[in-house]
């Protein structure tokens, strides 16, 4: 089922159903290479969402700002490549959703633990905002907020559940939005937090 939140941004509830288990074990494995932080923001702030990559680059923030950056700064390294299932994942959404050959290089993974938050923000570090922002939420429910081109725009709120992938693009790929604190609670297969995967091309 294809639900239009807003003008070019696209529900697709419990999408992935088929692909689920390969890409919980490759999310494992990504994990293992390049462990959650919880970054700080320029204004000196640590974020309460953690933070991983995968991909060609990964995004990162620290005092000097946000950059998009082919090093993981915790281990000197490379991130991790991007997983053939969750490359295949993304592509397969954005063209259900209407876009075609989306080619992501960076896949930013946020992790909400009970009380974690997303502030109300812009994606606007990407160079090409003509291709679309794929995301992929698993485990626990959030309430996702989304709003306008204005901060002071009126915001909608939407639940979103484990399985559930959004496509953000057109109109709605500079939209402010933010995730409300997350509830405690267990989910079957994630236990007690929220993964999101953000799928972008940063170029
Ligand atoms: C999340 N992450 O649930 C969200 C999913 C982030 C972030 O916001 O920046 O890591 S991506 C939601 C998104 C992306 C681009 C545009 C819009 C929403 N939008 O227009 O609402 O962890
Ligand atoms: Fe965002």
């Amino acid at each position: 089922a294809c639900e239009e939140l807003a003008e070019g941004a696209v529900l697709l509830r419990n999408f992935f159903a088929a692909e689920q288990p390969d890409v919980i074990a490759a999310l494992r494995t990504i994990v293992k290479a390049a462990p959650f932080r919880h970054l700080v923001t320029p204004g000196g702030h640590t974020m309460s969402v953690a933070m991983t990559n995968c991909g060609r680059v990964g995004w990162v923030s620290d005092s000097s700002g946000y950059r998009y950056d082919p090093v993981d700064p915790d281990s000197g390294k490379p991130w991790p490549e991007m997983p053939a299932p969750f490359r295949d994942l993304a592509a397969r959404a954005a063209v259900q959703a209407g876009f075609d050959a989306f080619m992501p290089d960076a896949c930013l993974i946020n992790r909400y633990k009970p009380g974690a938050k997303l502030s109300l923000h812009q994606d606007k570090d990407e160079l090409d905002l003509r291709a679309p922002i794929v995301s992929v939420s698993l485990g626990l429910p959030a309430t996702f907020l989304f709003g306008g081109l204005t901060r002071s725009a009126p915001q909608k709120r939407y639940r979103l559940t484990h399985g559930d992938v959004v496509v953000w693009g057109g109109p709605a790929r500079l939209a402010y939005h933010g995730v409300a604190p997350l509830p405690d609670g267990e989910h079957p297969v994630m236990g007690g937090q929220r993964i999101n995967l953000t799928f972008r091309k940063t170029q």
